[in-house]
């Protein structure tokens, strides 16, 4: 006899276009939630609406974003916004959290299982934060402890003030290796804008100059002379798979802690495409994402750890961030949820193939590709090619309804503000369904536009990295072939607007 599914299991609705057998459910709760905003705040209500309609109208090539199922979405607005819950599951400074340890321990089990983790902290605000939970568990763990154990101290308060000055000290005087940021690195690695580059003296590991390609033998003489506490892998515009195996080795040879940060292909690790070799969990000693990049989540972050790191991580807030956001953690427990079930892996590889496809179809129609292609979501592409700065391109592209953004490419002559590549990724429109064969199609549209747009002048007719001419006919073109492309793959299918 069959039995009933558990109602309580998590189901495989995990794309938003598998999600029409709740989506008259879900059009009947959105409709509610800003029929009770717009009582109160029109406005809003208005800007909600008109965002659906925005991402539903443009083809989304940015690399970082996604859509996040009805289920993730509303699992953020609710009661659990209004708890306080500093600390961690079972250890909190304030009462009444029953629930908020429910939905942490959820989210962090979901974490540990999904990924294969010894420790998950789920409560990061964003990439950002999970990345200075890192450093200062990596600084706990290495510098402060030790420090206590010479002291004969068990907290920093029972420090003398002269142990205290000689910590502070020690802690702001340690080294971070790094890929440098126009090699596909990420600012937060330890580059002088971010508080990581203030904290750090940083020394960072480029591309080989012939092939675009992470060359380990160079990573592991960096890291011979520079001698770092923490060796960080992990990219934003890299779009080739890294070894974390030889990238441990090279961390185990002198002595440093291996940091990945995978914010942007965690999905590619949950949906089992980046396996062994490629897989950073059970090589890395400390492991960072955001959530809603290809793992396809709320936005926020999240740490994975080794047991010997975990006391450190779980000390996060008030270490380093601001009271957790319980009802995006309940929101990361959904996403977790939905990335366990089988057709987040069949999603995964559909990013990947599609990405392969675009990358394809450019370099077939004369483009230049940093590294000439991609193996994991996202291509880079030169776009001095076509005559045009990224800032050009990506303006260009908009114009004609694609969403991209500008990225410096190695060794780039134009900055990293106006830049000479544009970062194009596919998570969010193999999200909406789109396949291989139409990636064919998006070449084509990315292809067109670049082709036809030239570079502008300033107003006293110098050359301008900025300005650009595009026919408005030939971006209308584009643009009414994109919403073909896209009349077929509707965004969040059922839900209806009033
Ligand atoms: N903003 C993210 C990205 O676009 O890659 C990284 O911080």
């Amino acid at each position: 006899m069959a039995t009933a599914p558990d109602p309580r299991t998590p189901r495989d609705t995990a794309s938003t276009a598998d999600t029409a057998a709740t989506a008259p459910t879900a059009s009947t709760a959105f409709n509610s939630a800003l029929d009770v905003i717009r009582a109160v705040e029109p406005r809003v209500a208005d800007a909600i609406g008109a965002e659906i309609t925005d991402q539903r109208a443009s083809l989304k090539l940015i690399a970082s974003e996604n859509y996040a199922s009805p289920a993730v979405l509303l699992a953020m607005g609710n009661w659990l916004s209004d708890k306080y819950a500093e600390g961690t599951v079972g250890r909190r400074f304030y009462a009444g959290c029953r629930n908020v340890d429910t939905v942490e321990a959820l989210a962090a089990e979901h974490a540990r299982e999904l990924f294969g983790a010894d420790h998950a902290y789920v409560q990061p605000h964003s990439g950002i934060d999970a990345n200075l939970v890192a450093f200062w568990s990596v600084l706990a763990q290495r510098v402060e402890s030790p420090a206590l154990e010479r002291a004969g101290a068990r907290h920093v308060n029972d420090l003398t003030e002269q142990d205290w000055e000689e910590l502070r000290r020690a802690l702001g005087d340690q080294r971070m290796l790094g890929m440098s940021l126009d090699a596909g690195g990420h600012l937060t690695h330890g580059f002088r804008p971010n508080i990581s580059g203030k904290m750090f003296a940083q020394r960072s590991y480029g591309t080989d100059p012939a092939t675009g390609l992470l060359d380990y033998d160079a990573v592991r003489a960096a890291a011979r002379e520079f001698r770092p506490l923490i060796l960080i892998a992990g990219y934003s515009a890299y779009p080739r798979k890294v070894n974390f195996r030889i990238m441990r080795e090279i961390a185990d040879e002198v002595g440093a802690t291996l940091m990945v940060d995978m914010a942007h292909f965690a999905g590619l690790v949950a949906g089992k495409v980046f396996t062994g070799d490629f897989d950073p969990v059970p090589h890395a000693n400390i492991v960072t994402t955001t959530t809603h990049k290809s793992l396809r989540g709320p936005r926020g972050g999240m740490v994975l750890c080794d047991e010997a790191l975990a006391e450190h991580v779980d000390r996060g807030c008030p270490m380093v961030l601001g009271g957790p956001l319980p009802h995006v953690m309940a929101a990361k427990a959904v996403a977790l949820a939905e990335a366990r079930q089988p057709s987040f892996r069949t999603y995964a590889r559909q990013v990947v193939d599609n990405a392969a496809a675009l990358a394809e179809g450019l370099m077939r129609r004369g483009a230049r590709l940093v590294t000439g292609g991609t193996d994991n979501h996202l291509a880079l592409v030169d776009v001095t090619g076509y005559g045009l700065t990224g800032r050009q391109a990506e303006d260009a592209l908009l114009d004609a309804g694609i969403v991209t953004n500008r990225n410096a490419v190695p060794r780039d002559p134009n900055g990293a503000w106006y830049t000479s590549g544009i970062r194009i990724g596919t998570p969010a429109l193999t999200t909406r369904g789109l396949g291989t064969a139409e990636m064919d199609e998006v070449a084509d549209l990315i292809h067109t536009t670049l082709t036809a747009a030239e570079p502008g002048t300033t107003a006293a007719g110098a050359p301008s990295r900025a300005r650009y001419l595009l026919e408005p006919k030939i971006a209308e073109a584009v643009a009414d072939r994109a919403a073909d492309l896209l009349s077929g793959h509707p965004l969040y299918p059922g839900i209806d607007l009033a």
